[in-house]
Parts: structure tokens; sequence; C-alpha cells
């Protein structure tokens, strides 16, 4: 079927020019010097400047490999979507990062992954700095290798990545190229943070941003708050189960350094929200430029999935042998979409949610039934300064996200007797449904309460189910 697609739009001369001009780019790379190349303004970290690498388990050190790659997505726009170049069972071309750390000593399976890149991208947490002591635990890294583009060869783009809404970062890893620097093709730099203000952040390529967080380079990154250690009244039996507290009725963690207890959770679920236009996916897989000012999205997503893909497994867990994901059970299309976004708590259980929008469209989200205490906008605590600060948390049914900003809600679920779903859906109808199919789509997704009898097991990551 695809092939059908192939030889309608491009016939084999034409297939054959196009194959005859990527060969000449490859040429002309060969003889150009190498610096003519470069994207504008870049530095390249030498081996010898990268900090030492901190042992497995302690400290925050990441390692992730940014590229292309092909995804799955519902629905039907022709000629756009599926795509016609897309591997069998995939749909839609994209760029984005994968979490190369654990197979980082092996290069040739790290430069395996090029054209292997995940939508969204892996998610990570830090823990707030606080103090000398734990320098070691809090100091976070991470460091970036560009391995290029597997179908743009002519794209010789810098990646960065660019953490969005931390304060203070400094300038040079701050991932912004212009009063910065990029990462070249083949080239890695290793960022550097550390977190003092606790709460929800996202992250993204910032190189020729317009086109690089449309295709795929973006993800949801936290700060975890010192009080998850500390305890909060200067009393440390009330420190969470996060930072090692393991009392019975102690929460799993706190949102932000509360002082009083009030963002405590027990189980903790994140969103990343971002579009899809397929026809600037198509274009960036054909080597066709999309008019930017035309843009109108049509699959809108959570975590990189349409509804009813977001309520799908999780997937993510490496494959040691290839280095390669392994999908989600059953899902063998969703390999390279492996965050679910489905709920799952028990009755009286607090569960955070964190809805980031890297996305250009504002969404609303609508949790049916429960209401939501929406606790930290945009990485901070919705309360005045100073220990009489104003409290200004509030109850919504609908949350309201625009692009870049995240927002943090607490819900309690209600008792029920047998396991009860509810619905978290974008208000704006219209995308609420997959293109050219019927049926729900879109950024939906369920919330699944089951009775205190049938206990669900412990989140070790954010979005597990626990069953
Ligand atoms: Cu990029």
């Amino acid at each position: 079927m695809s092939k059908e697609y192939l030889t309608r739009e491009i016939s084999r001369r034409q297939l054959l020019k196009l194959g005859v001009g990527l060969v000449g780019v490859t040429a002309v790379s060969a003889v150009v010097p190498k610096a003519l190349l470069k994207p504008y303004k870049v530095v390249e970290a030498s081996p010898d400047v990268q900090p030492a690498r901190q042992t497995a388990g302690a400290g925050t050190y990441r390692h992730y490999a940014a590229t292309d790659g092909w995804v799955y997505l519902p629905g039907q726009n022709l000629p756009y979507h599926p795509d016609n170049l897309a591997p069998d069972g995939l749909t839609t071309y994209i760029f984005g990062f994968r979490n190369v750390t654990s197979i980082e000593d092996d290069h040739d399976k790290v430069f395996q992954q090029k054209m292997k890149a995940q939508l969204t991208s892996p998610m990570f947490w830090l823990d707030e700095w606080r103090d000398t002591a734990s320098q070691g635990e809090t100091d976070f890294t991470l460091r970036l290798t560009n391995l290029g583009l597997q179908m743009r060869p002519d794209l010789i783009d810098a990646h960065t990545l660019h953490f969005h809404g931390f304060r203070n970062a400094i300038p040079i890893f701050d991932g912004e190229p212009h009063s910065s620097v990029g990462v070249p093709i083949s080239r890695d730099l290793t960022y550097f943070y550390r977190a003092r203000d606790p709460g929800t952040y996202m992250f993204h390529c910032h190189f020729e941003e317009t086109e690089h967080v449309h295709m795929g380079m973006v993800g949801g990154v936290f700060v975890r708050p010192k009080q998850n250690y500390l305890g909060f009244g200067g009393d440390p039996t009330s420190a969470a189960r996060l930072g090692g507290n393991t009392a019975p009725g102690a929460p799993m963690g706190y949102a932000y350094n509360d002082g009083d207890g009030s963002t405590a959770y027990d189980r903790e679920f994140a969103f990343v929200v971002s579009e899809v236009w397929t026809l600037a996916h198509w274009c960036d897989s054909h080597v066709q430029l999309p008019e930017w000012s035309d843009y109108n999205p049509d699959i809108y997503m959570m975590n990189g999935r349409a509804y009813p893909d977001t309520i799908a497994p999780n997937g993510g867990a490496i494959d040691s042998a290839t280095g390669d994901l392994i999908p989600p059970a059953g899902r063998p299309e969703l390999q390279y979409q492996p965050i679910s976004s489905l709920v799952t708590c028990n009755s009286g259980d607090r569960v955070l949610l964190r809805f980031i929008n890297l996305g250009y469209v504002e969404q609303s989200f609508r949790l049916t039934g429960i209401k939501m205490r929406v606790v930290g906008h945009d990485a901070t605590l919705l309360r005045g300064r100073g220990p009489a600060g104003n409290d200004q948390n509030y109850f919504t049914d609908t949350v309201h996200v625009g692009a870049g900003q995240s927002v943090d809600a607490i819900f309690v679920a209600p008792e029920v007797d047998t396991m009860t779903r509810l619905l978290l859906f974008s208000r704006n109808f219209s995308h609420l449904s997959n293109p050219g199919i019927a049926g729900h789509g879109g950024p939906m997704t369920e919330v699944h309460i089951y009775p205190t009898s049938q206990p669900l097991g412990p989140q070790n990551e954010p979005n597990e189910w626990g069953l």
C-alpha cells in the first residue's frame, strides 16, 4: 500500500534525481573543509573537559542522543498521513531525543540509535540542591550527543537541550544557541545545572526551534523539593518516601516546599502536550519546506500519543543487547512512544498531575466528576511570599495550559466499590478526534480509580501504573 503512494507522488525519475542530489550533498561534504559546513557559532566540548561521570545511582547524570525517527499516529490525511516513506507500521517522521545513559560505553550501540528517536522525549527529574554535603546527589549533568538526521543528511543542524523556565541557568548551559552554543553533528556537550527552585519544567531543542520543537524535540523535567528530605515545620518525620521516609503514612512526595504539607501527593503523572501538523512532518521527510505561518495541526497528543493510544501501557525499557527501546506490551507500533498517560490510583490517593504544554496551541483539560486543586503554575507555588503569604491555590474542573506553560494540580480519588473510569480530556472538542476516522481521539486519557481492597503497587517513576 505504501508503495502505491510512492509511485503516485514521486516518479522513479524524480526519486533518482533526489537520490543524486543527496549523494551530491554527501560528496560535497566530503571535499569542502569541515569548518565551512559547521552551523554558525558552535563550540566543541573536548573529551578531557567532561566532568567526571558519577557512579550509577548517585547524583543525576544522564546521556541523551538527538536524532530523527518514525512514530505511529492514528488516522488518515492523504497524502501526508500516513507518510508514504514511513517504515511498516509507522506513520510520521519526527526529530527527538533518546536516553542512551545505560549503553553509552558502547559507542556503536549509541550510534545505532540514529533514526530511533522517541516522542515525547524521556522525562527526567532532579532533586533541589540542599547543601554542600548533598552536592553529589543534586548537581545535575546531562551529556547531549548529536547523532545527525538519517533521513535528512542535507540538514547539518545542531541540536541543543534548552531548560525552559529554569531560573538562573548559566547561559552557556541554557541551550539557547543564539546566545550560547549548539551541539553539531557527531559532537557532544555536557550541560550542568544546580536546581534551586522546585516545580514542573520542560525542555526542548532550541536550534531552528519552530521546526525542531514541532518535530518532537520536547520533554518534561521536574525539580523535587528538599522538603521531601527535610520535612516541614522542623519535623523530620514529615519527610516524604522520596526522601527516604519509610513510615507507612508518609506521602510519596511534595510538589513544592509548601511548609505545611499542602502539596503532598501519593501518585504522580505528567503529560507533555503537543501537536502534529502532518503536512509539516511530511515536508521534512520529503525535503520540502512548509509555510509555518499556515500552521494548522491536525493531531493533538498527550505524551506523544493520541487517544485511545494514550491509555496503552508504558514502554521505555532498553534492550541491553541492542540498545533499542522495547515496545509496550502488545503494541509494537508504539515502540518509540513509550509514555502512557493512563492515570491509576486507589480511593483516597492524592494524585499529582503535571501538565506541560510544548505545543503551540493553548489547551484546557477537564477532569469529569472530580475537582482538581491547582497548587502551582510555571514551577511556582501559588502562594504569596513570606511566612504570611496569601494562599492562592484554587479548585477547578478545568485546567488551562498555555504554550510553554506548566500547571501542577492535585486531586483526591473518591471512594469507589469497584474500578471506576473517568475521562481527562481537552475541552476543545475540535481537537478530540483523529484525522479522517470516526470516534474520539486526540488529547484525552482516562483515570482509573481502584477500591482500597485492590491496592496498587508503588510508583518507582512518574506515570507508572502499579498494576
Ligand atoms: Cu534540534
